[in-house]
């Protein structure tokens, strides 16, 4: 399909009717619905779909960078770039293939792209919908230059949620984290699950493999699994900030919560022909 800027856009069924749709535009997933249609992933009323500009909502990549440091755009280029469908996806382990729809996604960088961070890679992305209508997005970046590079990576994960006062987010406990909005000081998480009462944007360090996050209200828990991703952001603007952000209704920000796999602290380090290999896993269940 495409979308009315004419990008094309693909969409993945599974049996039970559970779907998710990928733009070729940042290789960003932009919904995710379970078998009975509801929307798991939050997009604002103002997102603008028009590139280069990524979409606000659903899960834009940041790469190679977190943040805007030097002369590489915020967050780095793959959210703003044309993905091509990616015909000669070299295999997968057999588990990340099984009983999936799925889309092989490829980004090469341009030669504008070289210009700013002179590192040649192939960025595969396989986003995948199983039996269980749960989401996986498996990404491979090689290095295909003859220098060695590092990159950081994140899955900027808007999900959508009944209301910010009502969510809890589990398996941060104790960790440490470094706080954007104090020039990423280090600090130590202190209280039992998070609960969100001002705004946010921290990076939580090494943590464990499955982060969950309760909402109360919808009475469900997304489960977010990931490997080679240790680092775990939360984001969320809260009212001052949201009324800055163009493309963010005022009070959509009560609708939204960000929890991102990432690997921020520690680079990933690619020697020439390496190659790694990172994958994120989303589920959702009923809660009481
Ligand atoms: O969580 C990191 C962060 O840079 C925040 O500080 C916030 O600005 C957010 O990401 C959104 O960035 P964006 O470029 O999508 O507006």
């Amino acid at each position: 399909t495409k979308d009315k800027n004419g990008i094309q856009q693909v969409v993945l069924r599974n049996p039970r009717g559970a779907s998710a749709r990928v733009s070729l535009h940042g290789g960003q997933v932009l919904s995710w619905k379970t078998d009975k249609g509801e929307e798991l992933l939050f997009t604002s009323s103002k997102a603008i779909f028009k590139p280069p500009t990524a979409v606000r909502g659903g899960i834009p990549i940041y790469f190679p960078q977190f943040g805007n440091r030097g002369s590489l755009e915020q967050h780095g280029f793959a959210r703003n770039r044309m993905w091509i469908i990616d015909e000669n996806h070299p295999p997968l382990h057999p588990n990340d293939s099984n009983n999936k729809a799925y889309i092989d996604l490829l980004l090469k960088p341009s030669e504008e792209d070289l210009k700013i961070w002179p590192h040649s890679f192939e960025f595969r992305l396989r986003v995948g919908l199983d039996l269980d209508g749960h989401l996986s997005i498996i990404s491979r970046v090689r290095n295909i230059n003859c220098k060695t590079f590092s990159f950081a990576i994140a899955y900027r994960t808007y999900f959508a949620i009944s209301d910010i006062s009502e969510v809890r987010v589990e398996g941060l406990e104790t960790l440490d984290y470094l706080d954007n909005l104090c020039q990423r000081e280090r600090f130590t998480e202190q209280g039992d699950a998070l609960t969100f009462e001002s705004e946010i944007d921290r990076v939580y360090l090494s943590s464990s493999d499955v982060i969950a996050v309760f909402d109360h209200e919808k009475k469900r828990t997304f489960l977010v699994r990931k490997e080679g991703l240790p680092d775990v952001v939360v984001w969320n603007p809260w009212e001052k900030k949201a009324k800055a952000i163009v493309d963010l209704g005022d009070e959509e920000y009560k609708q939204m919560l960000c929890v991102d796999g990432a690997a921020i602290e520690k680079p990933i380090t690619l020697k020439p022909g390496e190659e790694w290999t990172g994958r994120l896993y989303l589920s959702v269940v009923a809660s009481i």
